[in-house]
């Protein structure tokens, strides 16, 4: 059943009465730009088809009311809280992420209260956005039931990133929200973080008999236990020896130079983020030139630069890249922040199946819990659903 009438169903169930609205939330895999978006660059991301749902209903009373249904049907009740006493660190959990987006639209004018029940299929903790699908999804079921517009995505993506920065605690950047908030089916969203810019570039892999394959590693990740947060520091502290505002700013035919002037333990950090914007604008022309197949060779040459320069990669994604390839794909790389998560291969579809057994194979070799796969093509943002029986 789709997460939105899981939703809806579940709200009936628990509050006698159908919800105002149900709006729901896409997560992503970024085809190219990892660890670019905190440094002003270059990001291309797709939605994937698995979305978090939520319906809601307004209440009178100022409470937040949250429950959200596991896969196995069962129900959990976050604590209600009063909107008016939200405070960053008051709610922690799962129910910091819908708390968190309540807490910066309070500042909106968004005051109400709400009832909200949360179903979706989003696999969590897989790098592929699980969280920004639900603050997405809540925040839009928020201004929904306060009837406010929703014309402005980049803003709607600002408040998401100070709800996860500032209540739940993560550092992370403008990639994941924004994707989420403004993905197109059959696209991949090309967006200059810094002037927010943005285009949607064609994306039909089929139609060169090929398919983006998702390897969930199942190898657990977070963004709060200071991997992330120590490679943001190390960009701004680079990009401060530099002089730039960003290291946006740093060009690759400058990035010898650059790297002369700063200290060994930040060039890789530089190197990477710089060659990794470059690869997104070479992606980007790629796929205007109608040439998908050959963005092989960058997705490896990303997987690389994130292994070996950033640090951010995992046992379990370089065997899950390495099987990819070793069976046919053309080129494969981790996805999000790392240190667990996802790996997507593009691989002709013709070769599904050994592309999987492959990677399959190495993990069981090694003792691995089996990874998820799943063919991912580019599906619809966030948005409010259709009422369903
Ligand atoms: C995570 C973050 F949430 C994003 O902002 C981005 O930095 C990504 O890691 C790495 O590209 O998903």
């Amino acid at each position: 059943m789709r997460p939105a009438r899981r939703a809806t169903t579940a709200f009936t169930r628990l509050h006698g009465a159908a919800p105002a609205g149900v709006w729901s939330a896409p997560g992503r895999v970024n085809l190219i730009g990892e660890h670019t978006d905190y440094n002003d660059g270059f990001v291309l991301p797709f939605a994937l088809p698995h979305r978090t749902a939520v319906a809601a209903s307004p209440r009178d009373d100022g409470l937040l009311r949250v429950a959200t249904l596991g896969d196995d049907g069962g129900v959990r009740h976050a604590a209600p809280v009063a909107v008016a006493d939200l405070e960053p660190g008051e709610v922690t959990g799962w129910a910091a992420y819908p708390a968190g987006v309540a807490w910066v639209l309070r500042d909106q004018g968004v005051t109400g209260g709400a009832d909200l029940v949360i179903a979706g299929d989003v696999p969590a903790g897989a790098g592929l956005s699980s969280s920004h699908a639900l603050e997405c999804a809540v925040a839009l079921a928020l201004l929904g039931l306060a009837d406010r517009p929703v014309d402005d995505l980049p803003r709607v993506a600002r408040w998401v990133q100070r709800a996860e920065n500032d209540f739940v605690g993560a550092p992370t950047g403008l990639l994941d929200q924004t994707a989420s908030l403004c993905c197109t089916e059959a696209h991949v969203l090309f967006l200059d973080v810094r002037s927010f810019e943005s285009e949607q570039v064609p994306f039909d892999a089929a139609a060169h008999d090929l398919e983006v394959l998702v390897v969930d590693t199942r190898a657990s990740h977070s963004h709060t236990d200071g991997g992330y947060g120590a490679r943001r520091a190390g960009c701004e502290e680079a990009a401060g020896l530099l002089g730039v505002p960003a290291l946006r700013d740093v060009e690759e035919d400058g990035l010898d130079a650059a790297l002369d002037r700063l200290p060994e333990r930040l060039r890789p950090l530089v190197r990477h983020v710089v060659t990794e914007n470059a690869r997104v604008l070479t992606a980007v022309d790629l796929l205007r030139a109608d040439k998908l197949a050959e963005l092989g060779p960058l997705l490896d040459a990303s997987h690389a630069s994130l292994r070996d320069d950033y640090r951010v990669s995992a046992p379990e994604l370089d065997v899950a890249v390495d099987a990819a390839r070793s069976a046919g794909a053309l080129g494969a790389r981790m996805v999000g922040g790392g240190f667990g998560g996802s790996a997507i291969a593009l691989a002709p579809v013709a070769e599904h199946d050994r592309v999987v057994r492959r990677v399959v194979d190495a993990f069981a070799e090694r003792g691995w819990q089996a990874p998820r796969t799943f063919t991912a093509v580019p599906s619809a943002g966030a948005g409010r659903d259709e009422p369903e029986n």
